[in-house]
């Protein structure tokens, strides 16, 4: 049994300096749905969800690529560019249940970097995991929104 189950990609999110030019870049390119664009102050984000397999839009769950503009320089995302630039931020992977995929990968000594489930895109519950913990990869653990 493993610690944690994951049940597939939810997004790829992806660190932008200019969000409507990013999700215009995107949008056209990929097809993708624009779903929604939130501010999210508490992760000190604005992000535009989009959908990917537009051939099916009713068909889910989906997979969505998230594009991350900071609301400042002293954010996650603000570090990020300011260190690397533009580039893929993180990837956030589905979980049945975030508060017992977190009780999981404590117990196998992994730093969760939130003591609760947080409030993510399209009314999800999230997570962090540190990505010195997994290959450098900053990881986000995913719990859809019910209904
Ligand atoms: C930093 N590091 C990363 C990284 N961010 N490595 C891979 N991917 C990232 N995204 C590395 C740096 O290169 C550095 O490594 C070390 O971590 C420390 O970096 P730092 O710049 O000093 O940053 P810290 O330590 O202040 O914070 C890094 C940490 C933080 C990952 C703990 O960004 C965090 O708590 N992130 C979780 C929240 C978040 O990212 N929110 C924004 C997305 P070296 O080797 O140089 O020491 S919100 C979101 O996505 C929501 C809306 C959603 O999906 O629904």
């Amino acid at each position: 049994m493993p610690a944690v189950a994951l049940t597939r990609i939810d997004h790829v999110g992806v660190a932008v300096h200019n969000l409507d030019e990013a999700v215009e870049r995107y949008r056209t390119t990929f097809g993708l749905i624009v779903v929604a664009i939130e501010t999210n102050a508490d992760q000190g984000v604005r992000e535009a969800m989009l959908q990917i397999d537009a051939s099916d839009a009713e068909a889910g769950p989906h997979s969505y690529v998230q594009l991350l503009e900071p609301l400042g320089p002293d954010t996650p995302v603000g570090k990020y560019l300011a260190r690397r630039g533009e580039g893929v931020h993180h990837i956030g992977y589905a979980v049945p249940d975030v508060a017992t995929a977190m009780r999981g990968l404590v117990a196998q000594g992994l730093r969760v970097l939130d003591e609760r489930p947080r409030h993510g895109s399209l009314g999800a519950s999230i997570a962090f995991v540190h990505p010195k913990d997994l290959n450098g990869v900053l990881t986000e653990l995913v719990q859809a929104a019910s209904g």
